[in-house]
């Protein structure tokens, strides 16, 4: 095993660069080759030396003459060698140094590039979050896991089947090759795009699923087309829920999300790629929806690796929950309604979502504080709930009071201010206190009674485009159907 063999912490199927393998053993080849020549060279003129000397006068002076040779050889030969190969040991060690600098500034560079571009992969399956994937060659599926500048070249490197692999983004690493988790082995799309990573939480029925299809639906066929952007398939998986999720659309139905599994990954997530020219590189969306006993309970799922690089997150709250709105709502709700309303109280889902922040999602509370959280009250197509929550609340709201002048800044005050006088204080600040950088939003996914037809979506782009705004500055420019302040203005004034 060489030294490089043992400084290479991750050995790669590809043939190292010159100057760090074949290069040293070259100059061992050498200075031993060279040495055992000359060697044996003095060694064959000392025997001559030894076969002369017995041969009488003329004898010993050949014998001396050969005594000579064999020692000039030897000492002149050995200095020869000596000097030769310090210089090739010199020259050999200079080269790998300039290499050595020379790819850690490219490595640098690429480095810089994809934080600067916030360019990273994820793993809609085991959540895993990687700065570059697994890369798999096209001749041989031997798996590259570390497809940068380095000991096997800088700017490509020959995979062990002789295949060239680029090494940087900026020259197309990974175009046209298969990405895979390095830790779960799915195979992995749009690995050269920016990420936007928002899960949504909620207790059990909350709406958490009708909340993602209107979204993913409104999204794909409404606003995309409004703006000039592409939406790509994320894979022909993500492509068949997809086309589950039109269906659910369309009859306005949205079923359970699976628990059988919640011991090991439970959530799925709605992915796409996103292009237009404002997105350079395209972007890569993945909203993830969970099972809502996830967030009750006591079970010990899996860690959701996903909020620990979340952009923005999504809580949902289901006004029905909420023993007084219940109470006061819930006889105007049809039967269907009344039959689907969570038996989790909101504020234990909360309280334990808090509490096992940590456990959960590996969310420090230093990194809760900087994701931007949008809190939805749910399902206010309800009678009555409407004409409290919602845009037509909103508006009243503003024509009576001159005082609000942004309608989302309103909606934020009416949410808030619905929550507080239903006994929610608590939930306002415990949500405050974890994660600081919060908007409260009304909406209805389906938009009318559950089971009545296709969805009509209220109010369900606006918390979407505040956290995209907040993730993406690029869809900021394109994306600003309404106009956020920086801060919700009258958040303090309940
Ligand atoms: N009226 C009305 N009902 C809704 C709305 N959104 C969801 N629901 C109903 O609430 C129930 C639960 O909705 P889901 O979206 O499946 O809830 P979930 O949070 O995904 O639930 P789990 O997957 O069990 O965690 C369903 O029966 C929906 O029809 C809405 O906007 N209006
Ligand atoms: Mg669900
Ligand atoms: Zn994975
Ligand atoms: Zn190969």
């Amino acid at each position: 095993m060489s030294l490089f063999d043992k400084l290479d912490k991750n050995p790669q199927p590809a043939k190292r660069s010159y100057y760090f393998g074949e290069g040293f053993s070259d100059l061992k080849n050498t200075i031993k080759g060279t040495w055992q020549d000359n060697y044996l060279k003095a060694t064959e003129f000392f025997g001559k030396c030894s076969e002369s000397f017995g041969g009488g006068f003329f004898g010993k002076l050949g014998a001396f003459f050969w005594l000579g040779a064999a020692i000039s050889v030897f000492v002149v030969g050995s200095i020869t060698i000596a000097v030769i190969s310090l210089v090739h040991a010199i020259v050999l060690t200079i080269m790998m140094f300039c290499v050595y600098v020379v790819f850690s500034i490219v490595w640098l560079i690429d480095l810089i590039y994809l934080r600067r571009k916030s360019i990273f992969s994820t793993c809609p399956d085991c959540k895993e979050k990687m700065l570059i994937p697994t890369y798999v060659c096209p001749k041989c599926g031997r798996e590259h896991t570390l497809l940068r500048p380095g000991m096997y070249g800088i700017f490509k490197r020959e995979c062990e089947c002789g295949e060239k692999l680029k090494t940087t983004f900026l020259n197309g690493r990974g175009v046209g090759l298969n990405a895979i988790c390095p830790k779960c082995g799915y195979v992995l799309s749009g690995h050269r795009s920016r990420p936007i990573c928002i899960p949504v939480v909620g207790g059990p029925s909350s709406g958490k699923t009708a909340f993602i299809t209107a979204f993913a639906y409104d999204f794909r066929e409404t606003l995309s087309n409004r703006k000039g952007w592409d939406i790509k398939e994320y894979n022909s998986e993500k492509e068949s829920s997809y086309q589950d999720l039109k269906q659910a659309y369309n009859r306005g139905i949205t079923t359970k999300t699976n628990v059988a599994s919640l011991s090991e990954v439970s959530a799925v997530s709605v992915s796409f790629i996103l292009e237009g020219k404002e997105f350079n590189p395209s972007r890569v969306v993945h909203v993830y929806d969970i099972a809502g006993e996830s967030f009750t309970g006591t079970s010990d799922s899996e860690i959701q690796r996903q909020y620990e690089y979340c952009h923005g997150l999504v809580i949902i709250l289901d006004p029905f929950t909420i023993p007084s709105v219940y109470n006061d709502y819930a006889d105007k709700l049809s039967d269907a309604d009344v039959s689907m309303i969570s038996q989790a109280d909101t504020i234990e889902v909360i309280n334990n979502f808090m509490n096992k922040l940590h456990d959960l999602t590996g969310l420090r509370d230093t990194d809760a504080q900087k994701v931007p959280t949008a809190v939805i009250i749910s399902k206010t197509d309800a009678e009555g709930l409407k004409d409290v929550l919602g845009p037509d609340a909103v508006r009243i709201m503003m024509n009576r009071d001159p005082k609000f002048t942004n309608d989302m800044d309103t909606e934020d005050y009416i949410c808030r201010k619905f929550l507080h006088d239903n006994g929610m204080a608590n939930i306002l600040n415990i949500i405050e206190t974890k994660f600081p950088i919060n908007r409260y939003f009304a909406c209805s996914a389906i938009g009318h009674s559950s089971s009545t037809g296709q969805f009509t979506p209220i109010g369900v782009m606006d918390p979407m485009q505040w956290l995209f705004n907040q993730a993406d500055p690029a869809t900021k420019k394109n994306w600003n159907d309404k106009t956020f302040t920086k801060k919700p203005e009258y958040k303090d004034k309940i």
